[in-house]
């Protein structure tokens, strides 16, 4: 909406201080919004001080860094958190402090919150959104670095356009971003770029995962299974996609095992997988959503339930 639009830019120029959020466990649409989000800022009201706060993904460093926040500059900020659908999942709870609160996020909505919400389901990414903010206020081709970070995110959250979230609008923010001159080919490079245990894990995923006639399957990383391949949590989710393309597939399930929980990432190309998540403590988009389970029989029964919706899709 053009309003809620208007209305997050009168509240910027409103304040020196400017905080910016996003989800724990980034992904380069939080990191790409979020950062992107302060160069837009900079390039507008370039005498505004401008924080990006959470702790720093070291995977995603080539996007950006992170600083340094004190409690004071929290009490004296605007806060605005990218990309997360709930409070729960805000990196850095300090934002309680502030007082003002603006939510941009593509997220189907988790908790209202927030002074201001913007909240938009039909774009392929905050980044996405980002990009509508920006033209907003003017057409020029953005300076290098916000088109390289909003570009990137775009990429990450559409599986470079290739995801049912990419839209003609989708398309044509891209297009505008690449009128700047930053490198897509080391974007993509950095952003596909794999681990050698990494790619080794993979290969123990396509040669392990459990297909159902239904066309679910389901792969479980036990801790020792990470160990082996000297691979953790968070490093196997680049290849949560890896047997995408296998014959007759509609809907897959990771099993990670951490220390307390045993992560869970759905992926779906026919049912709709969100709610399944939202039964097991998470939640996210209609295709691909996160959870966590407690136990291996926990997990069993999430696997039954994904072959039903599997069988049901049919
Ligand atoms: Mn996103």
């Amino acid at each position: 909406m053009t309003d809620v639009k208007k209305r997050i830019i009168e509240e910027i120029k409103q304040w020196d201080s400017i905080i910016i959020l996003r989800h724990v466990r980034p992904d380069p649409d939080a990191i790409g919004s979020q950062a992107g989000l302060k160069e837009l800022i900079l390039t507008f009201f370039p005498d505004k001080k401008v924080y990006l706060g959470g702790e720093t993904e070291p995977s995603l460093s080539f996007l950006s860094e992170m600083d340094e926040i004190s409690e004071e500059t929290f009490e004296q900020s605007l806060v605005i958190a990218c990309d997360t659908a709930n409070t729960e999942r805000i990196d850095d709870e300090r934002y309680q402090k502030a007082s003002k609160l603006i939510k941009i996020d593509h997220h189907p909505e988790v908790d209202r919150y927030g002074d201001i919400q913007w909240v938009s389901t039909d774009a392929s990414s905050t980044c996405e959104m980002i990009t509508e903010l920006y033209l907003e206020l003017s057409n020029d081709t953005p300076e290098n670095d916000l088109a390289r970070l909003l570009y990137a995110g775009i990429v990450a959250d559409t599986g470079r356009f290739k995801f049912s979230n990419t839209t003609e609008k989708t398309f044509r923010y891209a297009s505008f971003l690449i009128n700047a001159s930053f490198s897509r080919d080391e974007i993509h490079e950095k952003l596909y770029e794999k681990k050698r245990n990494v790619m080794k894990l993979e290969g123990f995923v396509l040669s392990n995962v459990d297909v159902m006639p239904s066309g679910a399957a389901a792969i479980k990383l036990t801790k020792s299974v990470l160990e082996n391949y000297q691979v953790t949590s968070k490093d196997s989710s680049a290849i949560v996609n890896c047997f995408s393309t296998l014959e007759g597939l509609k809907a897959w399930v990771f099993f990670v095992e951490e220390e307390d929980i045993i992560r869970v990432r759905l992926r779906s190309k026919e049912p709709i997988i969100n709610t399944l998540a939202e039964q097991y403590n998470g939640g996210g988009h209609p295709m691909a959503s996160g959870a966590s389970v407690a136990t291996w029989e926990e997990a069993d029964e999430l696997i039954k339930k994904l072959n039903q919706l599997c069988e049901d899709a049919s």
